[in-house]
């Protein structure tokens, strides 16, 4: 039976000190989630929330704003025990796709001397960066148009731009920028895509590096897409609400603490407000999300559809097993008080929740976008060490399949990725050793410095051409053998 939270009845105003891009299902379930326990225990204060869809789902804008920006989250700690909340920290939905008026409004709200912080969650790709090196891509088609459009931006980093000069031309203190995506120094990160939007050396520009803390933080939940299987669980649950979210019931926030703006009092909420975020990012890139990519791509070939099914194969769960103890933590360099063991026995109960329908798929788009930092970055440290990389190998062979072949048993599959079409002419060009080795020549996402590495080169040679003539089960009971 569910557990119904109650909604405090302080839980009325609040001003709206954060505006938050990115209204999707992971805002909604965690970082909403920590404003509303805030919420609970101050009732009215400055730290009320406005979010805003950039372009995808005015849809769900409009649904929430026909019932006053509330909805629920359903928390699901296994089948048998999910706690539903009231979100009510939402005081507004925008949606700033079509540019014009809704844009405006946005940017009205960005530029208001209440707001303080920023947060974004608006999915790798969202930054224009390119993932292996971080630095802004300046033939993207966003870019450039917010380049040459600098007052009527199309791109997240574009928007926060545009949001601080209106604050620094009518002398409003910055806000703080808080990038809520799953980046390496996601903070640094979201700080050069401003910056490299801002015309060098001008006065904006210097006002911004010296006022704008960009701190990094490290957000964790797992939130499933919502699917009409999710809706009818909800159903059940007597919850009817078409913006409600479903997500395990384990939640992490680790944020450096750099808010000259201020900030809510969020250490009382179960936030880990922390000097240094970088360990814990990066433990969590490389344990969970890089564990994530492997069982999507692996899982996908092997036949899988949801991530609870593939941790539930016995050979995939031992190879992700090895992955984490022999590829990911030796890679990390943790606070004495951080046991990277257990974290990894943690993730795995985590993937076996079986009341989350977490689609593979889902995982698997945007890989040219991931796995840089899931894989790549912990591969270059480990081949430097002398170590091997073949569970990485294998990941990156089976990607390598995903974005060129059709799944083995099913219809032809949609690629997800902002690299599609260069996917696909490399498909259509090359074969076998060659493809591979244009895929590894990808700059965007294979740093130079590992892809020039020829026992990285060969170790995904010999996968890619071991899972085309073996298939992929077989591949991992290879592995299974040699554990
Ligand atoms: C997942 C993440 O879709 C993905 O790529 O790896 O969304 C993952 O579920 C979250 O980062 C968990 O915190």
């Amino acid at each position: 039976m569910p557990v119904i939270q109650p909604v405090p009845a302080v839980a009325a105003a609040a001003e709206i000190g954060i505006v938050h891009l990115g209204l999707g299902a992971f805002h909604r379930a965690h970082q909403a989630v920590y404003l509303q326990r805030h919420h609970n225990r101050h009732g009215e204060g400055p730290w009320g929330l406005c979010s805003a869809n950039l372009r995808s789902n005015r849809t769900l804008v409009e649904q929430l704003c026909e019932q006053q920006c509330r909805y629920s989250v359903a928390e699901y700690r296994d089948r048998e025990q999910v706690t539903l909340r009231e979100i009510t920290v939402l005081r507004e939905a925008l949606y700033a796709g079509d540019g014009g008026a809704e844009l405006e409004q946005l940017l009205q709200r960005m530029a208001d001397p209440q707001t303080r912080i920023v947060t974004l969650t608006v999915t790798e790709k969202g930054y224009c960066l390119s993932p292996a090196t971080g630095q802004l891509r300046l033939q993207d088609p966003g870019v450039i148009h917010d380049l040459a459009h600098p007052q009527a931006p199309r791109t997240a980093p574009g928007i926060v731009l545009e949001a601080l000069r209106r604050r620094f031309q009518a002398g409003i203190p910055a806000f703080t920028v808080l990038c809520c995506d799953n980046m390496p120094d996601n903070g640094q990160r979201t700080r050069q895509a401003v910056m490299g939007l801002a015309v060098k050396g001008s006065e904006l520009a210097l006002w911004i590096g010296q006022h704008v803390a960009f701190p990094g933080c490290m957000v964790d939940r797992i939130v499933p897409a919502m699917d009409a299987q999710a809706f009818s669980d909800l159903q059940q649950l007597g919850c009817q609400d078409p913006a409600a979210v479903v997500c395990e019931s384990f939640s992490q926030w680790v944020i450096e603490d750099h808010f000259p703006q201020g900030r809510p009092d969020w250490e009382l909420d179960g936030v880990q407000m922390v000097a240094d975020v970088r360990p814990f990012e990066t433990m969590k890139l490389r344990m969970l999300n890089g564990s994530h990519s492997l069982l999507a791509y692996i899982g996908l070939l092997a036949g899988h559809e949801t991530v609870f099914e593939a941790i539930s194969d016995p050979d995939l769960l031992l190879f992700i097993q090895r992955y984490m103890a022999q590829e990911a933590a030796p890679t990390l360099d943790m606070p004495a008080q951080i046991d990277v063991t257990s974290y990894g026995r943690d993730l795995c109960a985590r993937f076996a929740n079986d009341s989350l329908q977490h689609r593979l798929r889902q995982i698997a788009m945007d890989g040219s976008q991931k796995l840089p930092q899931r894989w790549l970055q912990g591969a270059q440290a480990l081949l430097e060490a002398g170590r091997d990389v073949d569970c990485i190998a294998l990941g990156v062979a089976a990607w390598i399949h995903y974005c060129t072949r059709p799944l083995p048993g099913r219809e032809a599959h949609v690629v997800d990725d902002p690299l599609s079409a260069t996917f696909a002419d490399l498909a259509g060009s090359l074969d076998g050793a060659q493809r591979v080795d244009a895929f590894l020549d990808l700059e965007q996402v294979f740093p130079l410095a590992l892809s020039a590495r020829p026992a990285f080169r060969d170790a995904v040679q010999r996968a890619y051409s071991a899972i085309e003539q073996a298939g992929m089960a077989a591949q991992l009971k290879t592995f299974a053998a040699h554990n």
